[in-house]
């Protein structure tokens, strides 16, 4: 039977759930998350979000200012919090769910943070994130025929409300006032002049005494939703954002998640530092790796 939770998902493309955080974690994860988010402004950390750079490849040595922070289970970056949170239960028991896949089935992929630039707006245009921009209505259609066997999630460790998507658009090609809003590299003044636009807002809850509690809504979204963001220097922004899949997509995954460069998460010294779980759910998308053996491009153009 399709829980509540799955078929909203399935209908408009999004569902937003609260309390994935555990209590016991969230102080662990907001340190390690300070830290990475230092170590990316002051240059130290490389694997970053360039102010400029849309979509992958995002590294752009000459911008000083960052969107996000790439790779945040990187052994390099020593922080074992994010880690335990991606293979943790109350995350993979909704992840299953809206899979509709078994443990076994579960393939590690991408696990980023998103922050607010220090001291430049910014923003991404509308798009669909494994779609060209210029698709026609039947190449769109085709695209969106596919289902990738993937989810992607926000989860704010901060009030977070970056995020547009319309909702249901990730079942049907783009009407002409879509199209012409989200056909070139521009990104929008006023996101809102979408047709069917919603803005998404994640909130760190409280509890009725006033204390942090298990905090942090995730909104689980397909990235062939259209859907873009906007970013203020003003607004502190923290958030986790990540991707895990089925092995049932097979290799229809790869270019969404490989063109972002996980040769890293080959490297013993990285498996070492996952849980059992974790290890299994590692070795599926090394697999993945495997059998696609060489490039697979990139999605979008910057
Ligand atoms: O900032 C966000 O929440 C969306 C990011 C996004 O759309 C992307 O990375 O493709
Ligand atoms: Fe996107």
């Amino acid at each position: 039977m399709e829980t509540a939770r799955k078929q909203i998902f399935e209908e408009q493309g999004f569902v937003i759930v609260p309390n994935l955080i555990p209590p016991e974690s969230r102080d662990a994860l907001e340190m390690a998350a300070e830290t990475v988010v230092a170590r990316t402004r002051s240059g130290s950390w490389k694997m970053r979000r360039t102010v400029g750079r849309q979509f992958p490849p995002f590294f752009n040595e000459d911008h000083p200012d960052s969107w996000g922070v790439q790779h945040i289970m990187h052994p390099d970056l020593g922080e074992p919090a994010f880690a335990q949170w991606y293979t943790s239960d109350a995350l993979v028991d909704v992840i299953k769910e809206l899979l509709e896949c078994e443990e076994d089935e579960l393939q590690m992929e991408l696990f980023n943070m998103l922050i607010n630039p220090e001291s430049h707006a910014f923003a991404l245009r509308w798009h669909r994130d494994d779609v060209r921009e210029i698709a026609t209505v039947d190449e769109e259609r085709k695209a969106l025929d596919v289902w990738h066997c993937g989810v992607q999630w926000n989860t704010a460790l901060y009030n977070d409300s970056c995020l547009y998507v319309v909702p249901g658009s990730h079942k049907v090609p783009r009407t002409p006032e879509q199209w012409a809003l989200s056909s070139t590299l521009d990104s929008p003044d006023n996101p809102m002049a979408m047709p069917g636009a919603v803005r998404v807002t994640l909130q760190r809850r409280f509890t009725a005494l006033k204390q942090a509690s298990a905090a942090g809504e995730t909104v689980f979204y397909n990235n062939n939703i259209l859907h873009c963001a906007t970013y203020d220097p003003e607004e502190r922004r923290a958030t986790l954002h990540a991707s895990m899949g089925d092995t049932r997509g097979g290799a229809t995954r790869a270019r969404n998640v490989l063109q972002h460069g996980l040769m890293w998460m080959k490297e013993e010294r990285f498996r070492e530092t996952v849980d059992e779980r974790g290890k299994k759910m590692l070795d599926r998308l090394i697999k993945l790796q495997e059998s696609v053996n060489g490039d697979v491009g990139y999605s979008l153009e910057n």
